[in-house]
């Protein structure tokens, strides 16, 4: 599934109804017509939002249209009130926007919320009360009791502005493209031309209960900041970014160069971009038999971490994901 920069899903959420109250009369040995005691039906689930730091895109939500909070359970006799509904609880990460999908009227904001903040959206039916409140003098064996309220149901929209965890800058067909494709959900086109990537890609790699979003962005060359090739507004995608991984080709000739390249076009767009973390990841290792490539690659970023990769034999791929974890927080 390829994932836009907005990710939006809607989803029809619904309430518990509350429980039936009880109709029932006391039975006891020499009392041989009890009172009412039938008793309450229970409230019914809420649907509660709540923020997931570790969640980065709504994809968990994309599989399943309608989600239901559990109803309340019926009243019981002796005046037992019924059990409440289990409540609905949608987690989401944060930054995530909950409209109404009828009207768009933004419902709640979760920009500003801490792992763990939730929101009550929908509160369940209330319980039916059971035929032991309606005795009176006149009315000693009520046969009556309440039904629960029907819960509520809501059609919204989830919205969220996707910021990538790390940022791919290389050249054009260092091969960005090649290993989204082989690490997360994403389905970018991968050919043996420049400039086949011509807007950003954004993928989602889970590493056990973490997500890291990574963004291919197209290739950048010497010049991009005066127009040449793509240019370089494609770079606001990296903006937000809390790492860049530098890629570097092991196949070609003067493999080294073009990291410097790289940084003078990205300093060009915005300096802030050389201050975010980076390392440095060499590409198509199965090119570089003798690793002399690799070699002389460790020892120029000996201050950074490497990683050497290769799309066709996997090597390095374990370690990659790994560094990307430890990077994106
Ligand atoms: N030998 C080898 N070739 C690779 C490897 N990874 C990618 N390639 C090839 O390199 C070429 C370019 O790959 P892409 O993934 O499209 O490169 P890119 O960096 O996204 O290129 P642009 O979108 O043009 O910037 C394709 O023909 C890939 O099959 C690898 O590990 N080994
Ligand atoms: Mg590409």
């Amino acid at each position: 599934m390829p994932l836009g920069f907005v990710d939006e899903t809607s989803i029809e959420v619904s309430s518990g109804s509350g429980g039936a109250g009880c109709v029932s009369f006391r039975r006891e040995k020499y009392v041989p017509k009890g009172g009412p005691d039938g008793g309450d039906g229970g409230t019914g689930g809420n649907v509660i939002f709540q923020v997931k730091t570790n969640l980065k895109t709504l994809s968990h939500l994309s599989r399943k249209r309608k989600h239901h909070a559990k109803n309340g359970e019926g009243g019981k006799g002796r005046r037992m009130a019924g059990k409440k509904g289990e409540d609905l609880i949608i987690t989401v990460p944060p930054g995530t926007l909950i409209r109404d999908d009828d009207t768009g009227d933004l419902l709640h904001d979760f920009s500003e919320n801490k792992d763990g903040d939730s929101w009550i959206f929908l509160r369940g039916g209330k319980g039916g009360l059971g035929n032991w409140h309606f005795r009176s003098s006149r009315k000693q064996a009520p046969r009556y009791a309440q039904d629960g309220e029907p819960g509520q149901t809501v059609q919204v929209v989830l919205e969220l502005n996707v910021i990538a965890d790390i940022g791919f800058v290389g050249f054009p067909s260092v091969g960005k493209s090649s290993l989204l494709k082989e690490l997360t959900n994403a389905n970018p086109e991968v050919a043996p031309y420049p400039f086949t990537t011509k807007i950003p890609n954004l993928g989602m790699l889970r590493i056990s209960e973490k997500e890291v979003v990574l963004a291919d962005i197209p290739g950048i060359i010497e010049g991009a900041s005066h127009g040449v090739g793509l240019g370089f507004e494609f770079l606001k995608h990296i903006a937000r970014t809390e790492a860049l991984a530098f890629m570097i080709d092991l196949g070609e000739e003067n493999f080294l160069d073009t990291y410097d390249k790289l940084l003078i076009e990205l300093e060009q767009y915005q300096p802030a971009l050389l201050e975010k973390k980076r390392f440095i990841i060499g590409t198509k290792k199965d090119m570089d038999e003798s690793g002399e490539a690799e070699q002389a690659l460790r020892e120029r970023f000996c201050d950074y971490p490497v990683i050497v990769v290769s799309i066709f034999t996997r090597e390095g791929m374990d370690e990659l994901k790994q560094l990307f974890l430890t990077m994106a927080k």
